[in-house]
């Protein structure tokens, strides 16, 4: 029987192959799926870490965000358990020129276990592509997520595009990294969350 200190491994190490191989072992031996997810979560801060002291490069943080996502996509049926069918439908992507999607893909993730529909836009989406999916499905809420501080004001863009639009009924949750509340209250986006639970807890609230 693997170890979660394996599974920490392969992620660092971008072992695709074998998150593949011993996620469904976790899974299958009722390893708490919060559990697994820490295991990989370890995995991406140490990556982090070691990025900004310029010890790895780009290609290796992608190979390990690679595996990350082998590894959550395999979580996801566990994450999302809830068999009722889901009334409110949030529409969430990370902003314009940001391509960073580990966060956003938790995020959804659970929204779609706490029943939400979930409308997943991608990485890299315009405020104009929010709006238009926002329209076209009856969204409650969009969720934003950003990494880069450079990519912040495609979020206070956004929020500015559903004013002008009238779209003030759609609630804007923001969230990332970089993001504060205070950067929420200045953009005049309606909620913030520092994490993946909140989000929920955020959107509850935001909607109720
Ligand atoms: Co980049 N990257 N990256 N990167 N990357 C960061 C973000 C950085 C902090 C690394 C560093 O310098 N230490 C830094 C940003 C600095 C800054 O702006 N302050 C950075 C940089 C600079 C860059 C590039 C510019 C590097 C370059 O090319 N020179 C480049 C930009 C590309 C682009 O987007 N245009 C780049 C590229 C990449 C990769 C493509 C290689 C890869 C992304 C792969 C992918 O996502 N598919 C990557 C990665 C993996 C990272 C780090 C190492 C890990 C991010 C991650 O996935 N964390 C990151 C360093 C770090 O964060 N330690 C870094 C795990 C994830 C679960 O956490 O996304 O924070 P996170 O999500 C959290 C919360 O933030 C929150 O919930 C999650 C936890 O529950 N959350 C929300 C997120 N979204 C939310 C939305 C919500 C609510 C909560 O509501 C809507």
């Amino acid at each position: 029987m693997a170890e979660l200190t394996e599974l920490t491994e392969a992620v660092l190490s971008g072992k695709r192959k074998i998150v593949k191989d011993i996620v469904p072992e976790f899974i299958d031996t009722n390893v708490a799926p919060e559990k697994i997810l820490d295991a990989m979560l370890v995995a991406m801060n140490e990556i982090g870490a070691k990025f900004k002291k310029n010890e790895i490069f780009v290609p290796e943080v992608l190979i390990a965000a690679r595996a990350m996502n082998t590894g959550m996509e395999l979580l996801e049926p566990i994450l999302v358990s809830s068999g009722l069918k889901p009334e409110h439908k949030v529409v969430i992507g990370t902003v314009k020129g940001d391509l960073h999607d580990i966060g956003k893909n938790l995020v959804g993730m659970m929204l779609k276990g706490a029943n939400f529909e979930v409308v997943d836009l991608g990485s890299d989406v315009t405020p104009e592509a929010f709006l238009e999916k926002a329209k076209e499905v009856g969204a409650s809420a969009i969720a934003l997520s950003a990494l880069l501080t450079t990519t912040m004001p495609a979020m206070s863009e956004t929020v500015r595009v559903f004013k002008e639009a009238g779209l003030d009924n759609v609630k804007v949750m923001v969230g990332g990294a970089p993001v504060t509340q205070a950067f929420c209250d200045e953009i005049g986006a309606d909620g913030y969350a520092p994490d993946a639970a909140t989000a929920v807890d955020c959107i509850k609230e935001l909607i109720a």
